[in-house]
């Protein structure tokens, strides 16, 4: 199989496990060269009491420039957590690097619980819902999903209509194929995904019971997950059950260490064995 070359344009967050720091590694898991573009450098994630923010909006277009004069086909362009103003930017680049078959996969990374994260308000939403009508994958928590919308939040637990309906107002918005994470079932006992294929007009549920504690970056080792399996050539569908599972066997190895990853994130590390293990099937 030949190497495929994927793009994450992300932040850095020095300590606490989620952007640049799970995507590089998860997608090297899966034997693809990764490039990183880092959008910011922060000494740790906005989960934390307090953090140092380098912007690097005026460096990601630049840096791209120089890649043109050689070989740059990327298979796969993943982007997450973005500050205010950088989504456009994120635009100019897809439209220099993305040729026909580039695949531009979206993670909306800006709030969660009922809450945009810190920092962010309703104009990176609508920056986020313009990028978002470029992708042909998105992959929005509940709460991103109502915010881009412009739905109130009715909580994660939804109702079959209330997600087939999210489903198809998203996907009008433009992208194909939309996973809705974070979508919780008897309540607040199993927690998944809502898949949704529009050129196949079909809508698929995965989930599994729900561990407790809270995981920040959950999102991005997911996201990374899935773009991994789906460049790799996993049908959709599989690879979100995928990407659920590592999260899930992520999580088991977290919860022995420690009560919740609010802090320090996701054990993905020592889940990767296990994702190689099912690589081989
Ligand atoms: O996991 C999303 C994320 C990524 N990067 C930074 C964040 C967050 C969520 O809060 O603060 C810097």
């Amino acid at each position: 199989m030949k190497q495929k070359r994927v793009l994450t344009i992300q932040d850095y967050s020095c300590l606490g496990r989620c952007s640049l720091t799970v995507a590089l590694p998860i997608l090297s898991a899966f034997g693809q060269e990764c490039v990183g573009l880092p959008t910011a450098v922060l000494s740790n994630h906005t989960a934390y009491a307090s953090w140092t923010y380098t912007d690097l909006s005026k460096d990601m277009l630049p840096s791209v420039e120089k890649w043109l004069p050689y070989e740059h086909h990327f298979d796969l362009i993943l982007t997450g957590y973005l500050g205010n103003g950088q989504s456009k930017i994120v635009e100019d680049i897809c439209q220099k690097l993305q040729s026909k078959d580039t695949v531009l996969m979206v993670d909306p990374a800006f709030a969660d619980n009922g809450k945009l994260y810190s920092g962010f308000d309703e104009n990176h939403t609508a920056e986020m819902r313009e990028l978002v009508k470029k992708a042909s994958l998105i992959v929005p928590n509940v709460t991103e999903a109502c915010a881009l919308l412009g739905k109130e939040f009715p909580g994660d637990e939804l109702t079959k209509d209330q997600i087939t309906d999210i489903l198809h107002s998203l996907a009008a918005l433009g992208p194909k194929k939309v996973v809705l994470t974070g979508v919780t079932l008897a309540h607040g006992k199993r927690v998944g995904e809502a898949i949704y294929d529009a050129e196949e007009n079909e809508i698929d549920l995965y989930y599994t019971p729900c561990y407790p504690g809270r995981y920040h970056g959950a999102g991005d080792v997911f996201a990374a997950c899935l773009a991994g399996a789906y460049v790799r050539g996993l049908p959709f569908v599989e690879a979100v059950e995928l990407a659920h599972d590592y999260v899930h066997r992520s999580m088991h190895y977290t919860l022995q260490d420690k009560e919740d990853g609010i802090l320090y994130g996701l054990e993905f590390e020592r889940a990767i064995p296990y994702l190689l293990k099912r690589l081989e099937k």
